[in-house]
């Protein structure tokens, strides 16, 4: 035993390993003021390294492990047994990153939720999570319990809101269904799905709005979601190449709603609860959007037939883009902040290599989320992959991803370790194994199980 406790006093360092008496009675009292077993010991590791380092001894000595955050949990969760290891992640606390472009916050798992919202409230931002802990529990710990809370009926549970993790595993994890959504078949066949409803909206307010440049884009998007108090439903951002290709080619079918001159076309929907007062405000936003210089120009649908109309701008391009066949079609995931340079780093690769190429960007830019079309008049596989390789090591150099909404399918398959890494690959394949050890789901897709050269 004294072999252990060395071997994690030297992962954790002096001072940060505590056996018997030395252990403040804080790692056992919950907040019923319960005073719990003494645990073997407790570690506060300072890293992700450490925790880890940590795992694989308690691994080798077969000795348990329980994570302390802020120890406010209503279950007992948090308190280790006699002989169990307990990890305080009371140390790993940083607030590593805010951004405030793409509104995110990267932080320590045993950061408390306050400090978070405090963190974002400083940004001029907001983080919907809040429960009556928030002052002790952590960032680990609503995330272990994916704690609903306060605004639940508005923003959705801790899960709605982490958009990353990291982790460290002994084994896999228990919640199933986040495994197989997103799974493509190849964990499991999905035969039944309860999906969360929502009120059916009494307004819908839908505009289509020009801008300068993608930095007004941006503040567009901020000032409709912050302005409309969450009744804003659709953000779907044109290049300008992709709304002329889209106008021109359906003119004979209907006038384009706008003029072809401005650099970006922003097709705005919002949905809300009384037509009269939505309208109003929804009005307001682009009106104050005008004096600033943000919006340009702008038409809001007057008529449901209009509302068609500038939706057609965006959605009817099956046709348009027949012009541009053999084309290639991408859907990938890059930082909001990051998707001009991205998008204009492809096309002036794309055209190096073949002048007179085409390319089409638009998307979900709101969720991070973009499609381009590139033509380049040759439909090859050889074509194709050399396209591939411009528009995955762009999105890899920008930190994005491959896929954002689309899967992985077979198309995407061999490139996935572009943006995810050889240790999460690794766990993709194991997590299939265990789950279907005869490859018998879907098999190739999303994952080689063979382990095949990555592209
Ligand atoms: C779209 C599809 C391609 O957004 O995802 O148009
Ligand atoms: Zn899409």
């Amino acid at each position: 035993m004294s072999d252990l406790i060395s071997a994690l006093e030297e992962i954790v360092g002096p001072g940060q390993l505590f056996t018997g008496e030395a252990i403040d009675d804080r790692y056992r009292a919950d907040i019923m003021g319960r005073i719990h077993d003494r645990p073997l010991c407790v570690a506060r590791p300072r890293s992700t390294a450490e925790v880890a380092a940590l795992l694989r001894i308690a691994g080798e000595h077969g000795v348990p492990v329980t994570t302390q955050g802020g120890r406010t949990g209503a279950v007992d969760g948090s308190f280790a047994a006699e002989g169990g290891i307990v990890l305080s992640l009371e140390r790993m606390n940083a607030i590593e990153e805010i951004d405030p472009v793409s509104m995110t916050i990267t932080v320590g798992a045993g950061l408390p939720l306050q400090a978070v919202q405090e963190a974002a409230e400083e940004a001029g931002l907001f983080l919907p999570l809040d429960i009556g802990a928030r002052g002790s529990a952590t960032v680990g710990g609503v995330i272990s319990t994916n704690a609903g809370g306060l605004r639940t009926i508005r923003w959705g549970l801790t899960r709605d809101m982490v958009l990353g993790l990291e982790a460290v595993l002994a084994d896999a994890g228990y919640d199933w269904k986040h495994l197989m959504i997103g799974s493509e078949g190849t964990l499991g066949v999905v035969t039944r799905a309860t999906l969360r409803l929502r009120p059916k909206p009494r307004s819908v307010m839908t505009a289509l709005i020009a801008a300068r440049d993608f930095d007004k884009v941006v503040t567009l998007l901020r000032d409709f979601e912050a302005d409309l108090g969450g009744q804003l439903t659709s953000f779907e951002v044109m290049w300008r190449d992709f709304f002329v290709l889209v106008t021109e080619a359906n003119r004979a079918k209907r006038a384009p709603p706008m003029t072809a001159e401005h650099d970006f076309y922003v097709l705005v929907e919002a949905m809300g609860g009384d037509a009269g007062s939505d309208m109003e405000r929804f009005e307001a936003t682009l009106g104050r959007a005008f004096d600033r210089g943000d919006a340009i120009d702008a038409v809001i649908a007057q008529s449901e037939q209009e509302r068609a109309n500038i939706w057609a701008v965006r959605e009817d391009m099956a046709g348009p883009m027949m012009r541009l066949v053999p084309l290639f079609a991408f859907d990938v995931s890059v930082a909001l902040r990051d998707m001009p340079r991205v998008a204009e780093e492809i096309s002036r690769s794309v055209c190096d290599a073949h002048p007179g190429a085409t390319m089409l960007v638009y998307g979900h830019a709101g969720d991070g989320n973009l499609h381009f079309v590139i033509g380049i008049g040759d439909g090859s596989r050889e074509a194709e992959h050399k396209i591939d390789l411009i528009v995955y090591r762009a999105v890899e150099r920008a930190g994005g991803s491959i896929s954002a909404e689309h899967g992985i399918g077979l198309a995407k398959r061999d490139f996935l370790g572009f943006t995810r890494s050889a240790g999460e690959i690794a766990l993709m394949r194991t997590l299939k194994r265990a789950l279907d050890p005869g490859n018998i789901l879907n098999p190739g897709k999303v994952i080689d199980m063979a382990g095949g050269a990555l592209a």
